[in-house]
């Protein structure tokens, strides 16, 4: 596609596919907050994290969803908070938050961690004390000094609206601007005006009450007649009409805009999700010669807690891998193959060496555009 035809189908985009209602207002939070750490002379990251999602309908009831609960990027966001950045935390609505994630609903309870005093008072057990400690000192810090800005989306759509205004804010900020882009982005979605109005039926009810689309319920509608068909029944007996066949677009790929229009001297950092071993690497430097941008990091969906892979230009593919017992024996310099998948979450969070890894070639950017060399 040429940049004309993608800047076409970009504007289409945006022009066809409404904002989200809270935009204007997350555009100003996020403004004010640009505005306060450059004014600071603060290295500010935008990281994006979790699924987005994609309604069938525009009354929702029903959408396509993804597997991510957000892991990676609240995960990162502390660890960008710890290295000095200031962060803009744009996540899927109600999807894992740094600092909280710790105490979440499946992994360590918060109330479990609580018990009644002899007083009566709610107290924190004493084992569990330190280590919520160090956590809430953390994020009590990141409040009180305005670092972390948390702006929540949904659909695809909003995300892509969101995106969009929040890099074009942060373009002034030139090379210190980082944007590190951990969501799990649908590829494809149901253009507006294919989406139904309201709920899917699995019946015809809708015909018989209204028949040819008139707005006052026919007199005598014939319920019975309402046909309906066997949800449980997938056989081919079900006829291809009472099928429900979704038929989706891709989304236009705007990590172009963004390195080109959107962010162009900021530094762009793209995670790429894969399951099979034999193409990451691949689709990883693909994308990087697509685009233009200054890293991906691959991995693979079985394994992403134990290593990462860096791709970037001009320098050997680096794989990053946490500690394991028993070492990576022949692993070491290859994906591991879904099966070899160590059992359980990693001791150290492999976010503790990505963010570093990041933040050094964050410093090459900035010191190459300082020394005036193209990005
Ligand atoms: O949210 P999570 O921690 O479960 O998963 C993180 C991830 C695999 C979504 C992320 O590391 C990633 O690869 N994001 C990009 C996905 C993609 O669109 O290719």
């Amino acid at each position: 596609m040429s940049a004309k035809e993608s800047l076409q189908a970009e504007d289409a985009y945006f022009a066809s596919n409404p904002p989200p209602k809270q935009l204007a207002a997350h555009t100003t939070l996020a403004e004010a907050f640009i505005t306060q750490h450059a004014a600071a002379n603060r290295r500010v990251v935008l990281v994006t994290s979790g699924g987005t999602t994609v309604p069938l309908e525009k009354n929702t009831v029903r959408f396509i969803d993804n597997f991510s609960a957000g892991t990676r990027g609240a995960t990162s966001a502390e660890y960008f908070l710890s290295a000095g950045y200031a962060v803009i935390f744009l996540h899927r609505q109600f999807s894992l938050l740094p600092y909280s994630r710790h105490y979440s609903h499946s992994t360590d309870c918060l109330l479990d961690l609580l018990h009644e005093d002899s007083d009566g008072r709610v107290a924190v057990r004493p084992d569990d004390s330190v280590r919520i400690l160090d956590v809430l000192r953390k994020y009590q810090s990141a409040r009180r000094d305005n670092m972390l800005l948390l702006l929540p989306f949904v659909t695809i759509g909003d995300y892509l609206h969101e995106l969009r205004s929040v890099a074009r804010l942060m373009a002034p900020l030139g090379s210190s601007g980082l944007l590190y882009l951990a969501a799990a982005v649908s590829d494809f979605f149901v253009p507006p005006e294919r989406l139904s109005e309201h709920k899917i039926q699995s019946t015809n009810i809708v015909e018989k009450l209204y028949p040819k689309n008139t707005s006052s319920p026919s007199p005598s509608p014939q319920i019975e007649d309402e046909e309906t068909f066997d949800n449980f029944d997938a056989s081919p007996r079900v006829p291809r009409s009472k099928r429900l066949i979704i038929d989706l677009d891709p989304v236009p790929k705007f990590l172009k805009s963004l390195v080109e229009g959107w962010a162009p001297l900021g530094m762009i950092v793209s995670f790429k999700l894969e399951t099979d071993p034999r193409i990451l690497v691949h689709k990883a430097r693909y994308s990087l010669e697509r685009y233009q941008h200054h890293l991906v990091v691959g991995n693979l969906l079985s394994t992403r807690k134990w290593e990462v892979v860096f791709v970037a230009p001009g320098r050997e593919d680096r794989w990053l891998r946490v500690a394991r017992h028993g070492g990576w024996g022949d692993a070491e310099g290859r994906p591991l193959r879904p099966d070899e998948a160590p059992e359980g979450d990693p001791e150290e969070e492999i976010e503790a060496l990505i963010i570093p890894a990041v933040a050094e070639l964050h410093d090459a950017h900035i010191a190459k555009s300082k020394n005036g060399e193209k990005k």
